[in-house]
């Protein structure tokens, strides 16, 4: 049996968890085969919001690593979780905070979430998560105009023309519904062997990714930019 495989990122707070479960609750019965897997860095409530909607999470937190590098090294992990469970389909959430990484696969449908509070330019700032996502979900609409989501929408579609834009309420799920039918159609797999990253990880390994705490110069080892100014 294959396993579909749904990635699902976004800025903190964007409202992942919301529409994730506002998402499965809008398909009858698709709670008991499915499985989330919430990474997030130094801690997350995640998993319990999810239990408590009787929906079946772990969470991996990432301490001192970037979400998304510790992503990449624990995918096939959580894919095999998910086959043990028999589950159809495993969705991960990832709060990609670096801007620069995201967890996007390559055939593997992959969502971003954005709020429509965040300001009309964080759809440029959020680079790779908006840019290689087949659908970017909008939301906290009900706060906002006509007009500003409008505007929202353009934004993400100057970043990004090929993504569909997805309006969806976290709080009362108007829209999620939308979100299923499409998700539904998501690929499955056997396993995560030949699966390949959308968007390379920075090229990057400097003293302080190591570790280092020091600020001068002389402890800056590995690649480095200098600023200009
Ligand atoms: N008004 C409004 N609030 C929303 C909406 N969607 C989510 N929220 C609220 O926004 C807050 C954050 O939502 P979460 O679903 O926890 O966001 P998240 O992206 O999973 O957050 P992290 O996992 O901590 O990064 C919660 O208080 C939600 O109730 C929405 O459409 N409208
Ligand atoms: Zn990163
Ligand atoms: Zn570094």
């Amino acid at each position: 049996m294959k396993t579909k495989l749904i990635t699902i990122a976004g800025p903190p707070s964007s409202g992942k968890t919301s529409v994730i479960i506002k998402m499965i609750e809008s398909q009858p019965g698709f709670k008991n085969h499915c499985g989330v897997i919430k990474f997030d860095c130094i801690s997350s409530l995640d998993e319990e919001q999810y239990q408590r909607n009787g929906i079946t999470a772990k969470t991996g937190l990432a301490g001192n690593l970037c979400p998304d590098h510790y992503f990449i090294s624990n995918i096939d992990a959580c894919f095999s979780w998910a086959k043990q469970n028999k589950f159809s389909t495993l969705i991960t959430e990832s709060a990609g905070l670096c801007n620069r990484c995201a967890p996007h696969l390559k055939e593997v449908l992959a969502i971003c979430v954005l709020d429509n509070l965040s300001g009309i330019n964080t759809p440029l700032k959020t680079g790779p998560m908006v840019k290689m996502a087949d659908i970017v979900v909008v939301t906290k609409s009900d706060l906002v105009s006509q007009a500003e989501r409008e505007v929202f929408r353009f934004k993400i579609q100057q970043v990004n023309s090929k993504c569909k834009v997805l309006f969806i309420n976290g709080i009362t799920g108007q829209g999620a519904d939308r979100l299923a039918t499409l998700t539904s159609s998501a690929k499955g797999f056997e396993n995560t062997d030949n699966l390949k990253l959308r968007f390379s990880m920075p090229t990057a390994l400097c003293s302080y990714c190591l570790g280092e705490t020091r600020v001068d110069q002389d402890f800056q080892i590995g690649i480095n930019r200098k600023i200009k100014l």
